[in-house]
């Protein structure tokens, strides 16, 4: 099993990053071709299509959708010969169609974690064990709280994540020194994309929007200009010299965006949806950015098998 834990403060967009990747999954799974094929866990079963279904029409998830969802375990299936945006899997595996299950898991809110965390000393069991065992580390940077470069770093909307987040991969190196997982997948979800502050983008030199997928470098060097003045611990930690025993693959980008509706006087912010293909309506979110993650999810947990 490849385990995937979804990290990021309180409000930071985990809940709905989740929902999304899971909307992605049903998008593409339904498609002509079929590339992929997925079975929920029933365990995860209610609490998913809960989320899935708000989303769907247009609500962000509310409270009780949130108490409910922790984790959802996925088996992915690829199709023997697929032409999609898995097809390289499919290759890979030659045929097999395997991709393995896939667990998520939301251990909660980084800002709410306990101390010991965030000293970076070992600690055992509760659900934050999710996270030291991980093999991809989803981090969500909350895109309205980036600072433009040039702010004082250590003052920063983010400085304190940044320093949650450091102590974190220092409790996961600690915990994995004598034994576990050996590789850890660092992954940035730039969350709230449609709302970055303009100005921030301005002053980081970058265009509106980011390099479409495919395109790595590009998109390395486009969240790094973003990053870099928001989360440089948590960056130069990633960059730094190995652990004894964890090493860090060099993490991915997803840029995350829902479009949404201002709230008015007597209705809250929704979601904005638009027409799919099928002739049904979906929100109006970055799926690209999706399904290339569940492609690299894909990718990275056949070879975790090898
Ligand atoms: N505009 C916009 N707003 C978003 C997006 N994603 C999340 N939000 C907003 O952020 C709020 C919190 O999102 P959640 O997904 O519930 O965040 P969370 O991290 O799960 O929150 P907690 O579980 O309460 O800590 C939502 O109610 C939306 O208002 C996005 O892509 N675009
Ligand atoms: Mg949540």
């Amino acid at each position: 099993m490849f385990r995937v834990a979804v990290v990021g403060d309180h409000g930071s967009g985990k809940t709905t990053f989740l929902g999304l990747l899971y909307a992605a999954l049903v998008s593409s799974g339904s498609g002509k071709g079929d590339d992929l094929r997925f079975h929920v866990a029933y365990d995860s079963l209610d609490e998913i299509t809960v989320l899935f279904q708000r989303l769907m029409s247009g609500g962000f998830p509310d409270s009780a959708t949130k108490e409910g969802l922790h984790e959802l375990r996925v088996e992915l299936e690829m199709a023997r010969s697929g032409h999609g945006v898995f097809s390289r899997l499919g290759s890979r595996n030659r045929g097999t169609g395997q991709a393995g299950t896939i667990h998520f898991s939301l251990p909660g809110s980084l800002d709410e974690a306990s101390p010991g965390l965030h000293q970076g000393s070992t600690f055992g069991t509760g659900k934050w064990r999710d996270a030291l065992d991980a093999d991809a580390l989803v981090m969500l940077a909350d895109g309205t709280r980036l600072a433009a470069k040039g702010t004082d770093v250590k003052t920063g909307p983010m400085a304190a994540y940044d320093g949650r987040l450091e102590a974190l991969f220092i409790a996961i190196q600690r915990w994995r020194s004598s034994g576990g997982r050996e590789v850890l997948h660092p992954v940035f979800v730039l969350s709230k994309f449609d709302s970055v502050r303009p100005e921030v983008l301005k002053v980081a030199n970058v265009e509106a929007k980011p390099p479409a997928v495919g395109k790595a470098g590009l998109r390395v060097a486009y969240a790094k200009a973003l990053l870099d003045t928001n989360l440089p611990r948590t960056l130069a930690l990633l960059q730094g010299p190995r652990g004894k025993k964890l090493r860090f693959a060099p993490p991915a980008f997803v840029f995350s965006r829902v479009t949404s509706e201002a709230e008015g006087p007597d209705r809250a912010e929704r979601i904005k949806l638009r027409r799919t293909d099928g002739g049904g309506w979906e929100p109006d979110y970055s799926r690209d950015e999706y399904l290339a993650f569940l492609e690299h999810l894909a990718r990275i947990a056949s070879e975790a098998k090898d």
